[in-house]
């Protein structure tokens, strides 16, 4: 009988102490891998606003204007990128997109979406019609970043622009 409470009771200390590990460890390891994944996402939006860049500049130079914006929006409100993404995906003077947009990266609106699920917002300068706040004679794009806010209350601190790097 003591012998057995013996092995229970060393069983319970070791169950203890394994368990305290595992919570120590967790405690290092969320943090990094939680980090990780911040900074992996933030590196795939620069390069999905890269990829935006390049698909208007292409455009431009086959068409000698940007994308126009959205007829049944504001002038200066073309963050609608839902047809952006149209001129974008099939419109090309050889044939092929200007960038190849998954549908599993937009949401019903044809909006492109970022790696935390909200559109990328885009305003193109478009003669008359439209003009970006910062770069004023070509594109904003920017992300809400990882807390999908928009400029209001520092929600911009992490927002990823083409404008500030
Ligand atoms: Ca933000």
């Amino acid at each position: 009988m003591k012998n057995r409470e013996n092995i229970k009771g060393f069983t319970l200390l070791e169950l203890l102490t394994v368990i305290s590990i595992i919570a120590v460890l967790m405690g290092i390891v969320v943090p990094i891998v939680s980090e990780a994944t911040r900074k992996s996402k933030v590196a795939k939006s620069r390069a999905t606003i890269a990829k935006i860049e390049m698909a208007l500049s292409a455009y431009e130079n086959d068409w000698g204007e940007f994308p126009p914006p959205p007829s049944n929006t504001a002038p200066d409100l073309n963050n609608n990128t839902g047809d952006l993404y149209t001129f974008l995906n099939a419109r090309s003077t050889s044939g092929s997109a200007y960038m190849e947009i998954r549908t599993q990266d937009t949401n019903s609106n044809d909006q492109i979406l970022d790696p935390w699920g909200n559109p990328y917002v885009v305003t193109v300068f478009f003669s008359g019609l439209s003009m970006p706040s910062n770069n004023n004679t070509t594109f904003d794009i920017y992300s809400l970043g990882p807390d999908g806010t928009t400029s209001t209350n520092g929600g911009d601190a992490n927002d990823i622009n083409n404008w500030s790097r």
